[in-house]
């Protein structure tokens, strides 16, 4: 099972444009299962390829919250193509700003295209938690955060408590 580290706030990286992914190849599967085994290990509903330092878009996803009965996604090149007007409030983690929940308020629903595993092209309506998740994934490929949603000061707070911690460990390093 390889999993990955996690690339944590306040990382510059967090904030990088993901490149397109022109072809799917070995290097793009293996890429793909790391995800799911760094998801699935967190544990998380979704992941992007940059939270674990790779600027490529590819985005893993699991919100079925069973162990049971694991859903697994990979979703190359999403983009999403429409969202409501109705929106929806939401408690939002991020596996980049670990023990940190608040919540935000975005398109209840969504239609998103994405490129699967086997090159099909796919077109697909979410709602609820799907919704929410792919919308905080496709944000983590243009570098957007969900903390970037909230006010100035609570950003601000949270950004200054994890530089802290950041330095904290470099120096006990
Ligand atoms: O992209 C990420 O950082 C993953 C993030 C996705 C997400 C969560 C909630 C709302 C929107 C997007 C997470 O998975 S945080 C962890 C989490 O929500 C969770 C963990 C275990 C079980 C169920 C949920
Ligand atoms: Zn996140």
């Amino acid at each position: 099972m390889p999993t990955r580290p996690l690339v944590i706030l306040p990382d510059p990286k967090l904030r990088l444009l993901s490149e397109p992914i022109p072809a799917i190849t070995d290097e793009i599967r293996q890429l793909a299962r790391d995800m799911l085994d760094t998801m699935y290990d967190a544990p998380g509903v979704g992941l992007a390829a940059i939270q674990i330092g790779v600027p490529k878009r590819i985005v893993a996803m699991d919100v079925s919250k069973s162990e049971v009965e694991r859903h697994p996604m990979i979703l190359i090149n999403p983009e999403i193509l429409w969202a409501s007007e109705e929106k929806r409030a939401y408690e939002e983690g991020c596996l980049s700003i670990p023990d940190y929940y608040e919540e935000v308020e975005r398109p209840d629903r969504v239609r998103f295209r994405y490129t699967n595993l086997d090159g099909q092209v796919i077109e697909q309506e979410a709602e609820g938690l799907m919704a929410t998740c792919i919308q905080h994934e496709v944000d983590h490929l243009n570098g957007v955060l969900f903390i970037d949603y909230l006010s100035r000061l609570k950003r601000d707070r949270i950004v200054a408590k994890f530089r802290k911690a950041a330095k904290r460990e470099s120096v006990g390093s």
